[in-house]
């Protein structure tokens, strides 16, 4: 977008440094954002991040912006309760517009401004090391969130990870056939529906009532947690956009499918995707450290299940939108979302080879 219409845009919020640079930043699929660097009168840089928010798929931003103001302000009051060091690099924190509204609305979209965390920096892929901080973080993220009352956090994306529901939308997506292409994807959508009935557990054992809703990230890509520039700790989870009332699986099985995975989410050398056992390892053990007390036994058995379901969703939904003719996520070649598709069905088959081993690991803590 160019660079005049972004100053528009900022004029809706109240800063008055001096613009120094205007960079796109990170690898999203949905939302476009920016790093701001400004001039502070104190002659410092300082930055921010502006963000459009998709509201193509964020049909409703004003439940969307609400969530996430309620989930950075109880994460900040938790952090101030307990005496934690340096909170302002510990969780985002947005700013409201001119007008005191938590997202501005401009003639072309709807954007929202938070401070970019100083001394940070993001992974595509990550070290054993690195795992176990992850693990740590969301460990901490989800114990933090287990207090926000109910009610609170809208759904912003209704049954977003509810896999029975994308199984529907693919199958809606095949019969429509809207682009031409089922034809060419015939033995992909044979081996999903061969997986299906394996794969709508969860909402069998929710159903059941052997499994309960808890706050979640419901994005937790490893790109998606800022670590400290120095030592390589976890500062924060950000991309708060689908933090909604789920079930734990999503946010362990996300960062399985996409940290655990040594190739990259859309590789077209498929040699490159192998399941890197260590750092499973390594995330497991720092989100258990956390979570060990408020997981059932029969969430601590099905995470590595988790991988397996979300790396599974992910290729349903690539694919869904491969065959609706790309209308979902953004796309940077040709056939993209079938090159996505193929990856993350790749990876879904390397982790089912390892499912034994990762199933026993578990029993550490059960
Ligand atoms: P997207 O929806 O595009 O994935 P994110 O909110 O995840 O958007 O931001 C994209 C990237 O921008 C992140 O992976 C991270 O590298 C960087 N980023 C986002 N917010 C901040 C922040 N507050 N401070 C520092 N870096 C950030
Ligand atoms: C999207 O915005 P981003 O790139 O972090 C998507 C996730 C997918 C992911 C796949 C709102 O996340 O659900 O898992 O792409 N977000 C939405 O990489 O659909
Ligand atoms: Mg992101």
């Amino acid at each position: 977008m160019e660079y005049k219409a972004l100053t528009n845009v900022l004029n809706h919020f109240p800063i008055e440094e001096k613009i120094v640079e205007i960079a796109p930043i990170g690898n999203g699929h949905i939302n476009d954002t920016y790093g701001i660097t400004v001039d502070t009168p104190q002659g410092h840089e300082r930055k921010y991040i502006l963000q459009r928010i998709n509201d193509q798929i964020f049909e409703d931003v004003e439940t969307l912006q609400s969530n996430i103001f309620a989930v950075t302000d109880h994460i900040r009051q938790h952090l101030e309760r307990k005496g934690a060091a340096d909170v302002a690099r510990r969780v985002l924190t947005f700013i409201p517009t001119k007008e005191g509204k938590n997202y501005a609305i401009v003639k072309d979209g709807k954007w929202r401004l938070c401070y970019f965390i100083k001394g940070s920096k993001s992974y595509e892929n990550v070290s054993p090391q690195l795992a176990y901080f992850a693990g740590k973080a969301f460990g901490e993220f989800h114990s933090m969130l287990s207090d926000l009352p109910e009610g609170v956090l809208g759904e912003t994306i209704p049954n977003f990870h509810n896999m029975s529901f994308r199984l529907q939308q693919f199958r809606d997506a095949v019969s429509e056939d809207k682009a031409g292409r089922v034809s060419e994807v015939k033995d992909l959508i044979e081996e999903i529906e061969q997986r299906a009935e394996a794969m709508t557990l969860q909402e069998r054992l929710f159903q059941e009532g052997a499994l309960k809703l808890r706050t979640n990230h419901c994005d937790t890509k490893v790109n998606n947690i800022l670590f400290d520039e120095d030592t390589d700790e976890v500062l924060c989870v950000i991309d708060l956009d689908t933090v909604m009332p789920g079930f734990v699986l999503s946010d362990i099985g996300d960062f399985i499918r996409t940290a655990v995975n040594s190739g990259e989410e859309d590789d077209e050398n498929l040699a490159n995707i192998q399941v890197d056992m260590p750092v499973f390892e390594s995330y497991i053990r720092g989100y258990m450290e956390q979570a060990k007390d408020f997981l059932t036994p029969v969430e601590i058995k099905l995470l590595p299940y988790g991988g397996r379901l979300l790396t599974y969703m992910q290729t349903v939904r690539f694919l869904t939108d491969y065959i609706n003719g790309d209308t979902y996520y953004k796309t940077y070649k040709p056939k993209h979302n079938l090159i996505r598709t193929k990856a993350q069905f790749d990876f879904l088959r390397k982790l089912e080879q390892k499912q034994e081993e990762m199933d026993h690991f578990m029993t550490n803590w059960l």
